[in-house]
């Protein structure tokens, strides 16, 4: 069955496959994986690469490449959802690809429903790295991840042995916000304020200013190009202004699965 699976995603261009037992899955901070899916025994992890328009110095090019390969990755991840359903005849959900989060308490703000980082760890795609994002063996921080939960229980792969990071630090120092600069924990708000200058925080900001403003100021603040840039990411859904600590990585570099 698993190699049923792996070989229809290879079809479907889905760059690997790992498969993980939920009980493997440690996410400290997550919910349970029973209290989404009551039942669910495995987790089906897809890895997909990442093309260089990350490392374009526009950033409307390398979040344009990004929205292409989260459709196309949320397509495979959907189409493998109903292959699981139809064909193998098990009960079978996607996982969010980053959005949406439950907002509802403080402590649950940044954290996904399912944390894909943990679910790859365990599904042997890779290892945490030093910028606490997740290293393929093979291609190096550049890959994003989906998953399929599922009551098949299929047999876990193994972790990867050797952890590929190889701590050079680059990540680090080429953080503009210095995000990463305590070990195992990236600072969440020096991130966001860098990575999504047009995110819910400038969001918040403006509308506050909005609120405060007189008529005349409105009608200038809705004209101005920070409201375009508000507009544009709130419809997109998010926009990341920053993939450095994911560009800069030389593990898997120059690896190209087609
Ligand atoms: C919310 C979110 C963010 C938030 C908060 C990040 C955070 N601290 O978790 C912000 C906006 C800051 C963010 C930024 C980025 N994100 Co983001 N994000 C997510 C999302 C939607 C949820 C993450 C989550 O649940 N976090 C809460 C829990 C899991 O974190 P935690 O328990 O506090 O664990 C943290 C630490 O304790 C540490 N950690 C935990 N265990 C261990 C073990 C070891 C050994 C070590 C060293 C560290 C470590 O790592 C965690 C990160 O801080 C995921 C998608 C998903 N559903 O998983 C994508 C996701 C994590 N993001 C991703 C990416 C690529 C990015 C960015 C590069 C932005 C970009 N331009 O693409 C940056 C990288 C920032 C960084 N270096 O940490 C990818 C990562 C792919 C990969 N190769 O690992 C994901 C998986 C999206 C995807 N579908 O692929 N992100
Ligand atoms: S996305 Fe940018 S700001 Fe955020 S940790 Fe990575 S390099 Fe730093
Ligand atoms: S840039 Fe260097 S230190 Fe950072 S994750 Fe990659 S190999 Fe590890």
């Amino acid at each position: 069955m698993k190699e049923s699976i792996r070989s229809l995603a290879e079809v479907w261009g889905v760059d690997d496959v790992g498969f993980a037992s939920v009980c493997d899955y440690q996410s400290p901070n997550s919910p349970s994986i029973e209290s989404l899916f009551p039942g669910a025994r495995t987790m089906i992890v897809l890895a997909f690469q990442e093309l260089s328009a990350c490392e374009s110095p526009s950033p409307q090019m390398a979040m344009g490449a990004r929205l292409d390969l989260m459709e196309f990755s949320r397509s495979a991840c959907y189409r493998l959802a109903r292959f699981v359903e139809g064909k193998l005849g098990s009960p079978a959900m996607t996982v969010p690809l980053s959005y949406p989060m439950d907002y509802s308490t403080p402590e649950k703000i940044g954290v996904g429903e399912v944390s894909l980082r943990h679910a790859a760890v365990a599904a042997g795609l890779g290892a945490f790295g030093r910028h606490n994002l997740v290293v393929h063996p093979r291609f190096g921080t550049r890959v994003i991840f989906a998953a399929v939960l599922t009551k098949l229980d299929l047999a876990p792969d193994l972790p990867v042995g050797k952890n590929p990071c190889n701590d050079c630090g680059l990540c680090v120092s080429s953080c503009p916000a210095g995000a990463l600069d305590k070990e195992g924990k990236t600072n969440v708000l020096k991130c966001l304020r860098n990575s999504q200058p047009y995110g819910m925080g400038a969001n918040i900001a403006f509308w506050s200013r909005f609120g405060d403003a007189t008529g005349e100021e409105q009608t200038a603040m809705l004209r101005s190009p920070e409201y375009l840039s508000l507009y544009q990411s709130a419809f997109i859904g998010y926009q990341y202004y920053c993939f450095r600590c994911f560009a800069v990585c030389p593990i898997g570099r120059g690896v190209c699965q087609e």
